[in-house]
C-alpha cells in the first residue's frame, strides 16, 4: 500500500486508502547509510493512521419495516422507529429521517416521523374500516455537523441534492381493528319509513321446522369483530318461530297450515331481534 523513496525517505500511498477498510497501517522502516567496509543500519516503527472521510452514507438497518398501531388511537400515538447506520467514525455527521411525498401526500398526513430519533407517529387517529394499511417511503439523509438548522432545512426539502448520500426503506403500517362498529341488518326495502322494520309474510302453508325468512346483518369490523350471531330480543311471546343463532334463518316452530288463528296472530307478531 505504501513506497518510500530510497533518497528522500518521502512515504506515499501507492494505493487509494479506505478507513473503512484498514484504518491503521503499522511497519517498520530502516535507513541504511553508505559506509564501508560494512554499512550500518537504523530502524523504525511507522504507524500510518487513515484519516476519515465522509464518504459512507447512512443506510438503514433493514430494507423494510412493518408496523402495527390500533385504530382510533390519538394523534401522536407511536407506530415504531426506523434505524439507521453509517460505517464512517462517529465524528462524520448527523443522520435525519424524513417520510417522502408520496400518492398525493395522503399518508405524509397522516403519519409524522422525529427526523432525529426516527420514530413515527400518527397525526391522526386511524380508521381501519377507510384503510386497514399504509405504505411509506422513508429517507435517511446525512449533515454534516457544523451545518446550522438552514443548511439541515434545505437538505430536507430537496431530496435531489442528498441523491447521492441518502437510502430509503418502505414502511408498512398495518391497522389492527378495533370493534367500533355494531352489525347493521340488511332488510329488503321496507314497506315503512323506519328503515329497520321489515315485513315478512309467512306462507299460509309453512310447516313446522320450515324456513320463513332469513335475515343477514353485516359487520364494517374485521374477523370476530365482524362475526354476527342473531337472537329474537321480544315479541315471540307465542312460540311461533325461533331463530337460527349462526344463519339468522327464522324458522317456524308451528304448522301454519290451516289454522285461522296462528296466521291472524302471525299478522299480528312484532319480533325483535339483534
Ligand atoms: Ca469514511
Ligand atoms: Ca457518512
Ligand atoms: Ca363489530
Ligand atoms: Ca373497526
Amino acid at each position: 500500500m505504501f513506497e518510500v523513496d530510497p533518497d528522500t525517505g518521502t512515504v506515499t500511498a501507492s494505493a487509494v486508502l479506505d478507513r473503512e477498510v484498514m484504518s491503521r497501517y503499522r511497519m517498520r522502516v530502516r535507513a541504511v547509510d553508505c559506509g564501508s567496509p560494512t554499512p550500518l543500519t537504523g530502524t523504525a516503527v511507522l504507524i500510518i493512521n487513515v484519516d476519515d472521510v465522509d464518504d459512507e452514507r447512512p443506510q438503514f438497518l433493514s430494507a423494510t419495516y412493518s408496523f402495527q398501531v390500533a385504530e382510533n388511537q390519538p394523534r401522536g400515538t407511536e407506530v415504531g422507529r426506523l434505524m439507521a447506520v453509517d460505517a464512517d467514525s462517529a465524528s462524520h455527521g448527523r443522520f435525519y429521517f424524513r417520510l417522502r411525498k408520496i400518492d398525493g401526500g395522503h399518508d405524509v398526513k397522516t403519519f409524522e416521523i422525529n427526523q432525529r430519533s426516527g420514530t413515527i407517529v400518527t397525526s391522526k387517529p386511524l380508521d381501519r374500516e377507510d384503510r386497514a394499511s399504509h405504505a411509506l417511503v422513508a429517507e435517511v439523509f446525512e449533515v454534516e455537523l457544523d451545518d446550522d438548522d438552514e443548511n439541515v432545512r434545505r437538505h430536507s426539502e430537496s431530496s435531489a441534492v442528498l441523491g447521492a448520500l441518502n437510502s430509503t426503506t418502505v414502511v408498512t403500517v398495518h391497522v389492527l381493528d378495533v370493534n367500533d362498529n355494531s352489525p347493521v341488518f340488511v332488510l329488503p326495502e321496507p314497506e315503512t319509513e323506519s328503515r329497520s322494520e321489515a315485513v315478512i309474510a309467512v306462507s299460509n302453508v309453512a310447516r313446522r321446522g320450515s324456513v320463513v325468512a332469513r335475515l343477514t346483518a353485516v359487520d364494517a369490523d374485521d374477523d370476530d369483530n365482524a362475526l354476527v350471531t342473531y337472537s329474537i330480543v321480544v315479541g315471540n311471546d307465542q312460540e311461533l318461530f325461533h331463530i337460527d343463532a349462526h344463519s339468522g334463518e327464522i324458522i317456524a316452530d308451528v304448522d301454519f297450515t290451516g289454522n285461522s288463528d296462528n296466521q291472524v296472530n302471525t299478522r299480528s307478531s312484532m319480533l325483535y331481534l339483534y
